[in-house]
């Protein structure tokens, strides 16, 4: 299963508690992920070519795609391979959040257009979105920004902001009390979908902050389900028994 999400990680909990023979894979990009409860790789594949070798050396039976819903090119591989080997993939993807009353939201369809979208007058901005794709924002110098990010080493210019590290998944009380603190008047952030990332636009609809909120890439279309249950039905494993079947 390829990883790197809350509900990767409780699939590998059910698949582990079910003695599937399977292995968890990380891209390794941050630098102490989560231990999960089964054998874990760390690292890029090498590409669509590497993926195929690997599933064919590994002989593996099934793949389970848990990833991020941002992390598009792995998906784009994984569906690729998997054609092409014949296997079957399911994607296990949590749906993208929807708006509730109170909620300010616009919706933009990629990281320039969030650029665009900030305002014209001075802005403290909380940054959500990790710390690939921060320098286009940097450039709108009139903003001031806070960063989270899970790893240290990433030093914002001076007065220009500030970086928070936290790994998540976040509460309620902790994300309103980073608005709170850092009297932020924006927030931007990926619409990732799911728990772990979601107290962040509770406590900006509490506090009636606007919200500039990403879509999703485009991936290709695959078998897809939004829950660990579901995922284990696929593999045959509706109440969680045992299996000789790999994934
Ligand atoms: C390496 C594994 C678990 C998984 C937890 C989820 C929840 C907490 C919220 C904010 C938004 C952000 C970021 C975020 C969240 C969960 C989940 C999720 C967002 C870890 C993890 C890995 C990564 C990679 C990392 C990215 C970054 C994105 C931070 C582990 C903690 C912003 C996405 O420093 C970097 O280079 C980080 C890169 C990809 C996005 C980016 O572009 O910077 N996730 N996040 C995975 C791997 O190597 O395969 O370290 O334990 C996993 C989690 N991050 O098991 O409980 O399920 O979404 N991750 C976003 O949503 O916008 C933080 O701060 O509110
Ligand atoms: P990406 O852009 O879709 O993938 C880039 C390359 O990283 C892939 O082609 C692959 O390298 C490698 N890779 C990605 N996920 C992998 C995995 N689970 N196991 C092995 N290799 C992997 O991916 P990303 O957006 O950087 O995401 C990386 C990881 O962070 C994923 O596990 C994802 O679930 C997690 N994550 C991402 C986000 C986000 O906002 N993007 C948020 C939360 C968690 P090769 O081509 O060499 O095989």
């Amino acid at each position: 299963m390829l990883g790197g999400t809350t509900e990767a990680s409780r699939l590998a909990q059910a698949l582990a508690g079910a003695d599937v023979h399977a292995v968890f894979s990380y891209a390794g990009r941050t630098e102490a992920p989560v231990t999960q409860p089964l054998p874990t790789r760390v690292g890029g594949f090498g590409g669509v070519p590497g993926l195929r070798d690997y599933l064919q050396r590994e002989a593996i039976s099934h793949v389970i795609d848990a990833t991020h819903p941002f992390a598009a090119q792995m998906s784009q591989h994984a569906v690729q391979a998997c054609t092409e080997l014949g296997l079957p993939l399911l994607a296990l993807e949590r749906p993208a959040w929807q708006a509730q009353d109170g909620d300010r939201w616009q919706h933009v369809p990629d990281l320039a257009a969030a650029v665009a979208a900030l305002p014209a007058e001075p802005a403290r901005v909380f940054l959500a979105i990790g710390r690939q794709h921060v320098q286009p924002f940097l450039e709108q110098a009139r903003h001031w920004y806070l960063l989270r990010l899970v790893d240290p080493g990433f030093e914002l210019p001076e007065k220009r902001g500030t970086v928070v590290l936290d790994r998540g998944p976040f509460s309620l009380a902790n994300d309103l009390n980073l608005l709170d603190r850092h009297r932020i008047t924006h927030v931007v952030a990926k619409n990732a979908g799911g728990h772990g990332a979601q107290a962040k636009l509770t406590a900006a609809r509490q506090r009636g902050c606007p919200v500039i909120l990403i879509d999703r890439p485009p991936i290709p279309p695959r078998t897809t389900v939004g829950t660990v249950e579901q995922a284990l039905q696929w593999l045959g494993l509706s109440h969680a028994h045992g299996t000789e079947r790999g994934v």
